[in-house]
């Protein structure tokens, strides 16, 4: 379902941080323990001068053919799956830069839901932008998207008949910058994504289970019923210490890597006993040096 044409604020601003959640009409959590999924929530930035950088090479990109637009007039700059990553810059310890929304900028968006529950349910998809008034820093932030189906669906068949397996994907720098932090998606039977830079390694996702109540289900639901009962609650960020090599330059090679092992947490079935596709999915914020 895409949903275009908004913005956090008019005119100029800058954004510090994100995060993404499903609500009840009364303000509650809607979550998996209620059989509520915050899928997918893909945002875009449309406007002149924007550009996806991992996808800008390709005459057609899905994601931003989905949204009306181009991967040469707009660029993916946050997501969020069901762990519902928050990414805050300050409290990544980065207070001198934001990700700057010039007038001229719309947002776009792609959004799946789910709701497990036999009967329809009033929910609201909310996104919570940390901003401030204006461009009050020098430098700017890009967004630079990693996926393992990058361009396309974001989704990727387990290999038939194994359990533990890595899919990964690689982009050649096209930019100087510094990295100052990532986040990541992954699907339920995800260990962990990484990244590499010319073969050494620089940000390991690790992802936790059900380390919060409303991530563990009570009983099987609706069409998953043959998957686990509890999901991925938590993928925290890199950044900092996490993130040792953060200067990136145009030439190097950038590899994503999602390590997935069913045997260690399950992963989402189909009723035909198929393991559902997965996703690997890793967004990096690099500072570019103002001129
Ligand atoms: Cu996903």
């Amino acid at each position: 379902m895409p949903l275009t044409r908004y913005r956090p604020c008019t005119g100029d601003c800058t954004i510090l941080g994100m995060s993404s959640a499903l609500e009840y009409t009364d303000g509650t959590n809607a979550n998996i323990d209620s059989g509520l999924w915050l899928h997918h929530l893909v945002m875009f930035n449309v406007g002149p001068g924007r550009e996806d950088l991992t996808c800008s090479h390709r005459d057609v990109s899905l994601p931003h053919v989905s949204i009306g637009a181009t991967s040469r007039n707009s660029e993916r700059f946050f997501a969020s799956g069901n762990e519902r990553t928050i990414g805050i810059f300050p409290d990544w310890g980065v207070t001198d830069v934001g990700y700057k929304i010039r007038s001229t900028d719309s947002f776009a968006s792609l959004i799946e839901l789910m709701n497990q529950n036999m009967e329809d349910k009033n929910v609201y998809l909310t996104i919570t932008y940390d901003v401030v008034d204006g461009h009050p820093f020098k430098d700017d932030l890009k967004c630079v998207w990693f996926d393992i189906r990058q361009c396309g669906s974001s989704e990727v068949n387990p290999p038939k008949g194994q359990n533990k397996f890595t899919v990964d994907y690689s982009w050649k720098s096209t930019i100087n910058g510094q990295v100052i932090g990532s986040i990541g998606h992954l699907h339920d039977g995800g260990e962990n994504i990484t990244l590499t830079v010319d073969g050494k390694n620089t940000c390991n996702n690790l992802a936790r289970y059900g380390t919060k109540p409303e991530y563990v289900q009570k009983t099987a639901m609706g069409h998953h019923s043959g998957g686990a009962l509890t999901h991925i609650s938590e993928l925290p960020a890199c950044y900092g210490s996490q993130f040792p090599l953060k200067e990136m330059k145009a030439g190097q090679n950038w590899t994503i890597a999602a390590n997935y092992d069913f045997n260690q947490n399950m992963g989402m079935k189909h009723e035909d006993g198929d393991w559902d596709s997965v996703m690997g999915i890793g967004i990096m914020y690099v500072r570019i040096k103002a001129q």
